[in-house]
């Protein structure tokens, strides 16, 4: 920025120190940003790679995609990385581009007020601050669904949820039993399955499973990823996986697609190919089309539910008892340790914090239990509060880095404009976060997370609340900020006056 423009020095505060937070953190510095506080409720960074540790943790999307653009990692194991690998990788690009020092640790922001031009924060440990910029990178799934089953104190072995995994309990020949069928639910029972004397997996609803290889890279690979940053650039961006991207986000808006056609062959044929015996197979079998859950990516899922000590138990649980479960049929399943595999609040994203943004409006009020955002960045009535992974963006099988870094290059922009002094504040317009509420609803739709399945993508009134149309779409939406979207306030002389003297663009 010329020394002739106009530049305030803004003040930020990041809500989170996971990946967006510290992706957050490193762009903020790199734009010359000095004023900037990370608040982390945790005593470490990391997000959902801190907070989820159980046995088999495996990101889905392949290791070399599963990274900041700007910092590739050449020593991954395996083509699909594992949880612990994916904390180390942020814990050391946090170090390496000093986001550490911006991190305030155990501090957990209770409430964030919009008054007179500035955020107003407090922690629950008391702390005060203000921001002229918040940037809220809170994640979406991080307050734990705790299943809603009778008895559930009552159970004498160990239960617990799985992203507070008691890492205190032994697991090996013991009776687990595993509560539910998301990607935790799949991978710690395809983890489990060889070291237990007893697993039961407990389905409500079988999922369609889509064969992947998860092979390790061999020490020359690695070798030859450290030596040649044009081969690990090709690896971040591999062709044939950009290309599977492109065409499975494609096809999650176009559910009668040949290329969605594609997917229900594949996790159909590996069915049948796979699950030997007919009523096992049945069992596995699910009733909704592939995809309207979010798919479950597994090398070893159907090889793990064939072994002898594992079994698939479809009934309904009627309650947690003392000694285990006990189904509606009348079986008891003995267990020591149960795992509660079912999920997470999907609507929270930065609550339980108390948001109240201009003329006291707030968002628990604004959100109820259908939270949404302009683009998924903004929201009308809470000026420059900007949300990464925010409500009605982009989820699925892909990339969340990825989705993370084009919001940024999108928010940078509105900051950009703060900075500059050409408004003081910014937030989009009711209007038009209505209008495209009311596009993406109708999108949403059709979508075929709308196929009529139950799911974590679904808002309270069973509508998907993700990004309902390509990624090209997202990725063009991105690119710049439609100005004409949103309401740019001045205040000629300061940016602190009182609300009244605001003058609207
Ligand atoms: P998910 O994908 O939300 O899965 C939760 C599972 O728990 C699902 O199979 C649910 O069955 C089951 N569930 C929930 N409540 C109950 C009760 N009361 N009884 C029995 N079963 C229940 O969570 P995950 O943690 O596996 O994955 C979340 C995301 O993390 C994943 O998509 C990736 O993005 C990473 P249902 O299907 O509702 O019948």
């Amino acid at each position: 920025m010329s020394g002739s423009e106009k530049h305030r020095d803004l003040r930020f505060v990041v809500i989170g120190a996971g990946m967006a937070g510290i992706l957050s953190g490193i762009k903020l510095q790199e734009a010359g940003h000095r004023n900037v506080t990370i608040y982390e409720k945790a005593d470490r960074i990391g997000g959902t790679w801190r907070e989820n540790t159980y046995p088999g943790l495996t990101c889905d999307v392949p290791s070399h995609s599963y990274t900041y653009s700007f910092e590739p990692n050449p020593d991954w194991s395996r083509y699909l990385p594992p949880g612990a690998e994916i904390q180390d990788y942020f814990e050391r690009t946090t170090r390496k581009y000093g986001v550490d020092k911006l991190i305030r640790f155990n501090e957990e922001i209770v409430s964030c007020e919009y008054r007179h031009g500035r955020w107003h924060i407090e922690t629950r440990n008391g702390t005060r601050d203000e921001a002229d910029v918040v940037i809220a990178a809170t994640g979406v799934l991080h307050v734990p669904r705790y299943p809603d089953i009778d008895g559930i104190d009552d159970f004498e072995g160990a239960i617990f949820h799985t992203s507070r995994w008691d890492h205190s309990v032994p697991l090996d020949d013991r009776r687990i039993g595993v509560i539910g069928t998301g990607s935790t639910g799949v991978q710690i029972v395809s983890a489990l399955s060889t070291r237990v004397k007893k697993l039961v997996h407990f389905q409500r609803t079988p999922q369609w499973i889509m064969p992947v290889e998860n092979p390790e890279f061999t020490e020359e690979q690695k070798e030859a990823f450290r030596n040649d940053p044009e081969l690990l650039k090709y690896m971040q961006n591999e062709p044939q996986y950009l290309a599977n991207v492109e065409r499975f986000t494609n096809a999650i808006v176009e559910p009668d697609s040949p290329a969605m056609e594609e997917i229900e062959t594949i996790v159909r044929d590996y069915l049948e190919n796979s699950v030997r015996d007919p009523e096992l197979r049945e069992k596995l079998r699910p009733s909704y089309r592939a995809a309207c859950k979010r798919l479950i990516f597994s090398p070893d899922f159907y090889e793990a539910v064939q072994r002898p000590a594992v079994e698939v138990e479809l009934g309904g649980i009627d309650r947690i008892e003392a000694k285990g479960v006990r189904m509606k049929d009348g079986t008891l399943h003995e267990l020591d340790v149960i795992a509660l595999a079912t999920g997470f609040k999907a609507d929270q994203f930065m609550r339980p914090m108390n948001v109240v943004g201009r003329h006291g409006v707030e968002l628990n009020e604004v959100w109820g239990d259908t939270p949404r955002a302009y683009l998924s960045i903004s929201i009308p009535d809470f000026p420059n509060l900007f949300m990464l992974n925010g409500p009605n963006g982009p989820v699925g099988n892909f990339s969340l880095i990825d989705i993370a870094e084009h919001q940024w290059h999108y928010v940078s922009q509105l900051i950009a404009r703060l900075e500059r002094g050409e408004c003081a504040e910014i937030c989009a317009t009711h209007e038009a976060l209505e209008q495209f509420d009311r596009d993406r609803i109708a999108a949403a739709k059709k979508t075929i997370f709308g196929s009529g399945c139950q799911s974590w993508y679904l808002d309270a009134r069973g509508v998907p609340a993700t990004w309902p149309w390509t990624q090209e779409r997202f990725y063009q939406a991105m690119a710049e900020p439609d100005y004409t979207a949103y309401e740019l306030v001045t205040r000629p002389g300061s940016s602190v006056e009182s609300p009244r003297q605001e003058e609207v663009l």
